[in-house]
């Protein structure tokens, strides 16, 4: 597998039974046979950023790959297929949300995938469980890293999930 083939991904839900949703999809990721399943968080239940909606499960995953950005965006999006997400309210409920949030130190902005993720660095519930596995990671964005951008951000919203 190439070198720089390092990858970090959110993974959410908030229908459905999250944490066994949340589990089959770490599963899916394990067996893919370009991916190397490196560490996954803790999930913690968060509250809702968007419309009204219920709390989320959420947590984060590190992978090696050879697959490229747009080959892996491809497996994260049948893999929410798989578990029935269908695409409606923007940043509405869903039972599986897979995002790729950062690519080594990719800067990619494209219509239809922005790495790294527009929104990570000022979302606890994407930081926190990130920091749990990849702290000394460099947002390339910001040129902080992980554990220090989620430092600055406000976490009352987001509690592990015992
Ligand atoms: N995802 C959204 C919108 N709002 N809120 C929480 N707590 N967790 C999420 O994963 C989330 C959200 C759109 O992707
Ligand atoms: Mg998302
Ligand atoms: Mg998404």
């Amino acid at each position: 597998m190439s070198n720089d083939g390092w990858c970090a991904i959110g993974l959410g839900s908030n229908l459905g039974d999250s944490k066994a949703i949340l589990t089959g999809a770490i599963e899916r990721l394990k067996i893919h046979p370009q991916i190397e399943l490196l560490a996954v968080s803790s999930w913690y239940l968060t509250a809702p950023i968007g419309p009204p909606q219920p709390d989320y499960v959420n947590g984060c995953a590190t992978i090696e790959t050879s697959l490229t950005p747009l080959d892996l965006l491809d497996v994260l999006q049948s893999i929410e297929a798989e578990f029935g997400r269908v695409r409606q309210e923007v940043w509405g409920a869903r039972t599986l949300d897979l995002d790729l949030l950062l690519y080594g130190d990719r800067i990619i902005d494209l219509p239809i995938l922005q790495i790294p993720h527009p929104h990570m660095c000022d979302r606890a519930f994407v930081l926190i469980p990130l920091a749990e596995i990849a702290p000394d990671r460099i947002e390339p964005s910001s040129g902080e890293s992980i554990a220090t951008l989620a430092k600055k951000l406000e976490s009352s919203g987001v509690k592990l999930l015992l």
